[in-house]
């Protein structure tokens, strides 16, 4: 399988983000995709290619010309203000506020996003961008014949709607590359999202659509960040209804019950014709995660990639979540070795 990869992720790295009310060090960091890399050589899964630039365009069919524009300018706005370090979020239009666009920086960045779980640093831009272009580059060489590619993308992109950053995303990597699919003649795209969180970016993008099937496991939002989308009557609206599919688990969930939910998702992608799947590939349901809280062992994601397999597809995975450092590229390696029959 070819594994297409920028260093560019190196030039995103977060200071702290706030968790049990304490600022610890980014969970979402370099080593990540490091360790990932590392994985795919060691394992010679195949080639690994450096990306092509696509340019702005293909994001724009995703996000908001606005949005993309805030994003690329927010780091010398906030230099130009004599800001020092990370830029941080610290007030959102939440309900009782009106969704208004403020003109000072931080106003801004408030209503472009939705946590403060996404800070942007001096090469934020750049390395969000590229990991952009890494999964249209892996769309693309699949358009030329490739039945699967692996875009090790980072920072992850799932939580990222149009118009909103938040939960480590920027810039929604399945979702530009599931759009050009779609720009490119394909008229069915299945998205499986496996990562630990809901990817609420994702479905809110497609929500109202029915080119794309959106289908996510995740930890119970009642319960589990990003806790306001993700419930299982969450169904799609208007022309999407029928096309979204959500299967919130319980803490503790390990692979007999996760298992099954996968199983019902496959049914659900298979029922729906796809001519194309885009798997948002989180290892952060591993048992040794740490802001997480599945129990899947290592040997659990050659199973997941057997039973994708399966369903016979052309298949893109665009990395995601995955925090256990130490064994991230051993558990999303899995899932590609699963899938090929290694
Ligand atoms: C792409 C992705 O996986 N984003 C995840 C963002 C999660 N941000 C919220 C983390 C909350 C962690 N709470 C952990 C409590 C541990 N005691
Ligand atoms: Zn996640």
């Amino acid at each position: 399988m070819l594994t297409f990869y920028s260093d560019d992720h190196h030039l995103h790295h977060g200071n702290s983000e706030l968790i049990d009310g304490k600022l610890l060090p980014c969970f979402e960091k370099p080593q990540r995709a490091d360790f990932i890399l590392q994985r795919v050589r060691e394992r010679d899964i195949g080639t690994v290619l450096a990306p092509e630039d696509f340019g702005r365009g293909p994001l724009e069919r995703i996000h908001t010309p606005a949005y993309l524009d805030f994003f690329q300018g927010a780091w010398q706005r906030w230099v130009d203000d004599g800001g020092q370090g990370d830029l941080l979020p610290f007030t959102w239009p939440a309900r009782t506020l009106r969704s208004i666009l403020p003109r000072d920086l931080h106003g801004q960045l408030g209503y472009y996003s939705f946590d403060g779980g996404a800070p942007i640093t001096a090469g934020t831009w750049q390395a969000a961008y590229s990991a952009a272009q890494v999964a249209l580059s892996a769309q693309r060489a699949m358009a030329n014949g490739e039945h699967s590619v692996f875009a090790l993308c980072r920072p992850p992109g799932h939580h990222a709607a149009a118009e909103v950053m938040g939960g480590y995303c920027y810039l929604n990597n399945a979702a530009i590359a599931a759009q050009a699919f779609l720009d490119q003649g394909h008229s069915k795209v299945a998205i499986l999202d496996v990562d630990y969180h809901h990817g609420n970016g994702t479905q809110d993008i497609f929500y109202q659509r029915n080119d794309v099937l959106f289908t996510s496991i995740h930890g119970d939002p009642a319960i589990e960040f990003p806790f306001f989308l993700g419930y299982a009557d969450e169904l799609g609206e208007g022309a999407g209804v029928g096309c979204n599919f959500n299967y919130p688990l319980p803490a503790g969930s390990a692979w007999d019950v996760w298992g099954a939910a996968l199983e019902q998702a496959c049914r659900r992608i298979s029922d729906y014709r796809a001519e194309v799947l885009v798997v948002s590939l989180g290892v952060d349901t591993f048992k040794d995660d740490p802001i997480s809280q599945f129990k899947l062992d290592s040997a659990d994601y050659l199973s997941m990639g057997r039973r994708i397999a399966a369903l016979g597809l052309p298949t893109l995975f665009v990395m995601e979540g995955g925090y256990a450092v130490e064994a991230i590229g051993i558990n999303a390696v899995n899932v590609l070795e699963g899938f090929s029959g290694a």
